[in-house]
């Protein structure tokens, strides 16, 4: 009897920082069977490929891991995107999105020359412009193109949120939306922990106060800044961001996350990606789900998503 079931292939584009955490934990996460490794640095997805592979007997599930190139994509049922070029001094934000498009447009053509089929998770900054270009570039439907979005900045309110409540941050119901940057902002009034929302909360104990929210909003806001300032880089907390997508996609979860989605007026914003609470399984994004806001909440959502544009429109032109 011949036995070859297939087996599940993800791909890595970009194996710095970022990329070598996701592909660090993905080591262990038994999640796929395979996964490559590609960067124009070769030897440096060789030396990354082959130390993962030396933990491999240490891991709860045997994996393959190699250093490859784009015709690798064809099999893969994600690419996970952490390439990009760092920002140089003197350079500006939109020199940096100009560069990167390119770097994007490139990636794009030769992962569909492969005959890829599968879903793109960009991680890559701006991350919702790169999202945005990948989608536009590849050809690929709305659905199976997104970013990380506010997937991280998520994860950061409600680690601290735990932190401040005194409970499991697994509990703290609570999203950022918007731009993955300057302009996200936290969605109070949906939050709930322990069932209840912030108001309740505020009301019920003289602990708890507004300010502190909103000095831990702004603590979430400028975390990368804060780490950058001290380590250089942010990767290993978006590293397990990058593993919770996947899992959602792998596992056909049908998990609600702030991805960077591509929204088709929902919110009243259209025809850009954007951090958005998301259903993701094996389709993608399966929907966009619209959580009610207030008005002020959806003016800072109507104003990131314009900020957003506007970096983003030389770009397109
Ligand atoms: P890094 O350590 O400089 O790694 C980037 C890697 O990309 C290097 O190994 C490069 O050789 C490789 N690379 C560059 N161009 C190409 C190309 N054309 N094809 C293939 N590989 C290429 O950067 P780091 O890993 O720290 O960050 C990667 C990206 O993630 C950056 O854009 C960060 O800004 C972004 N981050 C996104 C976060 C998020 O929440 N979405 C969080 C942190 C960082």
């Amino acid at each position: 009897m011949e036995l070859h079931a297939k087996v599940t292939r993800v791909a890595l584009i970009g194996a710095g920082a970022v990329g070598s955490s996701f592909a660090y934990q993905m080591s262990t996460a038994g999640l796929c069977e395979e996964l490559v490794i590609i960067d124009v640095n070769k030897a440096k997805a060789e030396g990354e490929a082959m130390d993962l592979n030396h933990g491999t007997p240490f891991s709860s599930s045997p994996m393959r891991i190699w250093a490859g190139d784009y015709s690798d994509c064809k099999d893969s049922e994600v690419i996970v995107i952490t390439a990009g070029a760092p920002q140089k001094p003197g350079e500006t934000r939109l020199d940096l999105v100009a560069k990167n498009a390119l770097i994007m447009k490139e990636m794009m053509r030769q992962i569909m020359e492969s005959g890829f089929d599968g879903i793109i998770v960009v991680a890559s900054n701006p991350v919702d412009i790169m999202a945005h270009l990948a989608w536009k570039y590849s050809g690929l439907p709305k659905s199976r193109v997104f970013g990380s979005g506010t997937v991280l900045d998520t994860a950061r309110l409600r680690q601290m949120l735990g932190e401040y409540f005194h409970i499991d941050s697994r509990n703290a119901h609570a999203y950022i939306l918007g731009e993955h940057g300057d302009t996200e902002f936290a969605a109070w009034s949906n939050s709930r922990i322990y069932g209840k929302t912030i108001d309740e909360l505020l009301a019920e104990d003289d602990r708890y106060s507004q300010a502190d929210l909103d000095q831990i909003y702004i603590n979430v806001r400028d975390a990368a800044y804060h780490i950058i300032e001290r380590k250089g880089a942010t990767y290993y907390a978006i590293g397990l961001g990058l593993v919770r997508i996947v899992r959602a996609i792998l596992g056909n979860e049908n998990c609600l996350l702030t991805v960077g989605a591509h929204v088709d007026g929902q919110y009243g914003i259209s025809g850009i990606h954007i951090g958005v609470p998301a259903v993701i399984n094996r389709q993608g994004v399966r929907e966009i789900i619209e959580v009610s806001l207030t008005e002020e909440e959806l003016k800072k959502f109507h104003h990131s998503a314009e900020v957003l544009r506007q970096t983003m429109e030389p770009v397109l032109r």
